[in-house]
């Protein structure tokens, strides 16, 4: 068909590769309307120093798993404009 590339350019979204952090913390606060569970991290290798900040859960099975006060290991997927809880699991 001409007019249609050989090698078609990928969407903005396929672009954007997405990379997985493991990490640990506690949760400090949830924040139902904004979809953001604020934890309180240690480091995470190759990603950010310990801190508190917001995380945003896409999946409410993220939000059901947790409560304030828990302490948690975390996966967080990134892409180059955003990051996000992909697993959280409750410690102890
Ligand atoms: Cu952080």
């Amino acid at each position: 068909m001409s007019g249609c590339s050989e090698t078609p350019e990928s969407s903005p979204d396929q672009e954007r590769e997405v990379a997985y952090h493991q990490a640990g913390g506690r949760v400090v606060a949830i924040l139902e309307n904004s979809r953001l569970i604020q934890i309180d991290h240690g480091d995470i290798d190759g990603f950010m120093p310990a801190m508190t900040m917001p995380f945003e859960f896409r999946a409410d099975s993220i939000r059901a798993a947790v409560s304030v006060g828990d302490s948690v290991h975390f996966q967080i997927a990134s892409d180059s404009i955003d990051n996000w809880l992909v697993d959280v699991t409750v410690i102890e």
